[in-house]
């Protein structure tokens, strides 16, 4: 089975390489894609004292660090068709999972569809557009076909095996909710693992022809639950007993309107402090996990010589609480929900180890890797080109960053928004245009937005202007129309086994 994957790909990847001129080598940079599932910055370069990411930290010592990047909406398919065609929420439509931008706006070309149409060889391997984990892991997802020459869709024991051995909050479930296990197996029989193998294979063939730049997006299960990683070494890295829990949670809690907590689940009531640090040691083995196979990518990238004209992503698609203000999980407006993981490595552009603190959003990705590589993109694409900031990290650039969520709420589930804020200083949060409550954070004093300052008298000021401010950021994710586009066309959900 594999030989005859090998063998068709190896078709496919010459008839494509021949299409170009024999023997001429591209001038144009390539890109390397890595998004992870789920993964905040507790990461060694983003200073948190027990992470150990020595891959991810290599990343980061290489290029740009972003220490304010955020997502546009901390879920993972309205943040992926959000970054990868550029558009906010609001534009593609897509405020839940299991969706695809082709069933509200078809005819939009996305990041990677117009990297092909330039003439770029794009391979997706593993999670880009939304899948749902772990039940698709091994199909195409909610993908889009138009969007890559290649896909591959490797599938480990994680799935195929070591379900029934999971430990789950709620038995028998285990992508929505909290779940982990420590496997006896090694790293190259997980999914992830896998990947890692499946990326050093394309690059070595990018390396040997190098006719047709490449961008090569991996998108990383991990650390999406079920935490499901090596237990050696991983979780040996982790001891539970030494993870920290967070306290003080109902005095937390005391000034927030309910929307801010709309997030939590039930089924966390089950929590002790015993479960949660076993959850932060999966967690955190998990981040580890994924970040050796991040590894592997590099060097592969290394040994076929190529990262002298390879530009580097390295993302989530939003950020994760671990007990913050009483959350897991995602889809909150909170710090830890909204903010991700950012690096760039821009050979010839970006200095070695620089770090870049203006927010920025996922939503500039596309305008920049556009601009790096000389690509056309739609004319309706909204975010900012961070290349000025990328060759001098103190430039402001745009100053924000929004982030949205949908909630449910009263007899009838009405819907309504929550948009947050971020500039250098604050956090701002209208919960459905302020009526659902207010929420401002000033991050000079509280990093951990523990005070929730939008009642005071004496921040009155500086909540009328963020008021304004935020306003205007939220008219700028309408497409023209005015109107948030119409999701048609029923869900769907590929499986590889029920
Ligand atoms: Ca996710
Ligand atoms: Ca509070």
């Amino acid at each position: 089975m594999f030989r005859s994957l090998v063998f068709f790909l190896s078709i496919v990847l010459g008839s494509c390489l021949n299409f170009c001129f024999a023997g001429e080598i591209s001038k144009r940079p390539n890109v390397l894609f890595i998004v992870s599932d789920d993964l905040n910055t507790l990461l060694g370069c983003y200073g948190d004292p027990l992470a150990q990411t020595p891959n991810i930290d290599r990343i980061a010592s290489r290029g740009v660090r972003f220490e304010r990047a955020y997502c546009t909406f901390p879920l993972c398919g309205p943040s992926r068709n959000s970054f990868l065609t550029g558009l906010y929420p609001n534009s593609t439509g897509i405020l839940a999972n299991a969706q695809i931008f082709r069933q509200s706006i078809p005819q939009q070309v996305s990041m990677p569809q117009a990297f092909r149409q330039a003439g770029y060889f794009v391979t997706r391997i593993g999670k880009l557009f939304h899948y749902h984990v772990p039940k698709s892991v091994g199909t195409d997802g909610h993908d889009d076909a138009a969007s890559w020459e290649v896909e591959l869709n490797p599938v480990g024991v994680d799935r195929l095996e070591e379900e029934p051995h999971i430990f789950s909050i709620r038995p028998g479930q285990f992508g929505g909710t909290l779940s982990w296990y420590a496997s006896p197996q090694p790293d190259a029989e997980h999914t992830d693992g896998m990947l890692a193998r499946d990326a050093a294979w394309i690059l070595e063939r990018c390396g040997n022809d190098r006719s047709r730049p490449f961008f090569l997006a991996i998108g990383f299960f991990r650390p999406h639950t079920p935490y499901v990683a090596p237990k050696d070494p991983y979780f040996n890295w982790y001891p539970a007993s030494s993870m920290r829990v967070v306290e003080n949670v109902q005095q937390d809690q005391s000034d927030l309107p309910a929307p801010a907590l709309g997030s939590y689940k039930k089924e966390q009531d089950k929590l002790t402090d015993a479960l949660r640090r076993e959850a932060l040691q999966a967690y955190y083995a998990s981040i580890s996990f994924m970040d050796a196979q991040v590894g592997h990518v590099l060097d592969a990238l290394e040994k076929n010589r190529l990262t002298d004209n390879t530009i580097i992503v390295f993302t989530s698609d939003h950020g994760y609480h671990t007990g913050e203000h009483g959350l897991w999980q995602k889809q909150s407006l909170f710090e830890e929900s909204a903010r991700v993981p950012l690096l760039l490595v821009v050979p010839n552009v970006s200095t070695p180890g620089t770090v870049s603190t203006t927010p920025v959003s996922q939503i500039d990705l596309f305008p920049t890797l556009a601009d790096l590589c000389d690509i056309e993109t739609p004319e309706n694409i909204q975010g900012q080109n961070l290349a000025p900031i990328l060759a001098e990290t103190s430039k402001p650039g745009r100053g924000w960053a929004l982030t949205q969520v949908v909630r449910r709420q009263g007899k009838n589930q009405q819907t309504f928004f929550g948009y947050s804020l971020r500039t250098p200083r604050w956090r701002f949060t209208e919960w459905d245009e302020g009526q659902r409550g207010r929420e401002l954070y000033d991050h000079e004093s509280d990093p951990q937005e523990l005070t929730n300052l939008a009642g005071s008298n004496k921040h009155a000021e500086t909540v009328a202007k963020l008021s304004t401010m935020l306003r205007k950021a939220v008219l700028s994710t309408m497409p023209a129309s005015g109107k948030i586009p119409a999701v048609n066309g029923s869900k769907w959900i590929p499986l590889l086994v029920p």
